[in-house]
C-alpha cells in the first residue's frame, strides 16, 4: 500500500497520469492542475489538458479541512467514500460520477470531472429549477436504500457490508454536529449576531431535545442500509439533463430516513433562504411553491419506488408482509421528518451553515429566513408521528412561516 503524502497540485497532476489512461499520449508538461476543493473536509484536485481530457483527484487530509490540524480525522474515509461510491454506482450508475482508480493508502480518489454540471446548493441560493433532480433523487434514494438493506442482500453480506462501512469518526461528527451542539452552548456553534437568544432557547426546550434524543439514538443504533450519509446541495452536482451524487465519505449502516431527511432539509434550507436571496415577491412565491411541490414529488416517488422494491424484490418470505412493509414505510417517513428537522436546525445555529442562510446580504431577512428555519424545524421533529402524510406536512409548513 503506498505510503501517505498530501498532495500539492503537481503531486495530483503525476498520479493522476500514473494511474488513469485518461492523458495517455499527451505531453505532461501541457497539462494543469489547480486545487479547486471549497468543502469541509478534503483537498480537490482538477487535472486537465486543453484538448479536454480531464479528471477530479479527490484526496483526505488527516484533519477536517474547515478546522484544521487540531480536528484530526481518519484517512479510512477516502476508503469508504470511495467504497460506497462504488456500491451506488453499480446499482445508479447514472446518479455517481464514474470512479477511475483508489488507494486507500493515499487515501486518494480519481473520478470523473463534472465541470459541465454545477453544486445545487450554488444553482438553488441562485434559484435555478433542475427538471430531472427530484425523479432522479428519489431514484437514487429508493434504489440504495433498498438493495443495500436486509430486504434485499443476503443476512452474511449484509453483515460483511455493516463491518466494512464501520466508519466511527464520521459518525462521530455527525452524532455532534446535529444531535449534541445546537442544543447546548457548544463553542462550535455559530450564531448570527442578534440570534443569540433564539438559539439558547434550543438548549432549554426539553420536549425538543427529548425527540432529538430518540433520533440520535436510532441514529447510532439502527442499522438499516448504506447511507451516503451526507445528502445535503453541497454534495449534489446537477445539469438539466444530470444529477451526480458525489461525496460519499459519511457512509454508514444507519436509519434509511437520514439520507431522505437530509436531502428534504437542504430543500427546505432553501425554501427559507430564499425569503432574503429572491427579492421579487411574485417570483419567490412561485419558487417557493415549486420547492414544495418537489418535496411532495420526491417522497412520493420514493416511496413508490421503494413500495415497488418491497412487492417485487424483497427476498427474506419473513419480511414479505405487506402489514409489516407499511409499518416499515411508516417509520421511515417518521424518520425522513425528523432528520429535515434536525438538519434545518444545525445548518441555522451549528458549526456548518448553508449559503441558502449565510448569502442573504440583508440582515434583517437573514435572522427572519433562520427563524423561519428553527420554526420548521422544531415542527418537524416534534409533530413527526402526528403529521400522517406531505399534505399535512405542507399544511403545517405554510401556518408557520410567513408566506
Ligand atoms: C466538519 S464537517 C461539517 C459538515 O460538512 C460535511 O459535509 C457534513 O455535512 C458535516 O456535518
Ligand atoms: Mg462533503
Amino acid at each position: 500500500m503506498a505510503v501517505y503524502k498530501t498532495f500539492q497540485p503537481q503531486d495530483a497532476l503525476a498520479y493522476a497520469v500514473a494511474h488513469t489512461s485518461l492523458f495517455e499520449g499527451l505531453d505532461p508538461t501541457t497539462l494543469s492542475c489547480s486545487e479547486i476543493g471549497d468543502g469541509n473536509l478534503n483537498l480537490v484536485f482538477k487535472v486537465s489538458h486543453p484538448g479536454g481530457a480531464s479528471a477530479i483527484v479527490k484526496q483526505a487530509l488527516p484533519y477536517a479541512r474547515c478546522v484544521g490540524e487540531s480536528w484530526p480525522l481518519t484517512l479510512d474515509r477516502a476508503r469508504i467514500e470511495a467504497e460506497a461510491m462504488l456500491i451506488e454506482s453499480e446499482l445508479c450508475p447514472a446518479l455517481v460520477p464514474t470512479i477511475y482508480h483508489y488507494d486507500a493508502g493515499m487515501a486518494v480518489t480519481i473520478m470523473e470531472d463534472l465541470s459541465d454540471h454545477v453544486i445545487l446548493r450554488q444553482a438553488m441560493v441562485a434559484g435555478e429549477h433542475f427538471p430531472r433532480l427530484i425523479d432522479d433523487m428519489a431514484r437514487f434514494l429508493a434504489d440504495t436504500l433498498f438493495f443495500t438493506s436486509d430486504l434485499y442482500l443476503d443476512q452474511q453480506q449484509k453483515k460483511a457490508r455493516v463491518a466494512q462501512f464501520i466508519n466511527p469518526e464520521l459518525c462521530k461528527i455527525t452524532e455532534d454536529l446535529f444531535f449534541l451542539d445546537p442544543y447546548c452552548d457548544h463553542e462550535r456553534n455559530n450564531v448570527y449576531p442578534g440570534f443569540e437568544t433564539r438559539a439558547a432557547a434550543l438548549w432549554h426546550n426539553e420536549a425538543l431535545k427529548g425527540e432529538v434524543a430518540e433520533l440520535k439514538f436510532r441514529f447510532l443504533t439502527e442499522a438499516q442500509a448504506l447511507l451516503h450519509g451526507d445528502v445535503h446541495a453541497g454534495s449534489i452536482f446537477v445539469r438539466q439533463d444530470s444529477t451526480k451524487v458525489i461525496d460519499a465519505e459519511f457512509a454508514y449502516y444507519g436509519p434509511m430516513g437520514f439520507d431522505i431527511g437530509s436531502f428534504i432539509g437542504n430543500m427546505l434550507l432553501n425554501f427559507c433562504g430564499q425569503w432574503g436571496l429572491m427579492a421579487a415577491e411574485e417570483q419567490r412565491n412561485a419558487y417557493r411553491s415549486g420547492l414544495l411541490e418537489s418535496i411532495d414529488q420526491l417522497w412520493s416517488g420514493f416511496a413508490e419506488r421503494f413500495s415497488e422494491h418491497l412487492s417485487q424484490s424483497t427476498r427474506d418470505p419473513s419480511l414479505n408482509t405487506l402489514r409489516w412493509q407499511s409499518r416499515l414505510l411508516r417509520a421511515i417517513w417518521q424518520d425522513t421528518l425528523g432528520y429535515a428537522g434536525c438538519e434545518l436546525i444545525r445548518r441555522t445555529v451549528g458549526l456548518a451553515h448553508v449559503k441558502d442562510l449565510d448569502s442573504i446580504t440583508d440582515e434583517q431577512r437573514r435572522l427572519q429566513a433562520a427563524e423561519q428555519a428553527l420554526i420548521l424545524g422544531e415542527a418537524l421533529v416534534l409533530q413527526r408521528h402526528e403529521l400522517d402524510n406531505m399534505a399535512d406536512v405542507l399544511a403545517m409548513l405554510v401556518d408557520k412561516v410567513r408566506y
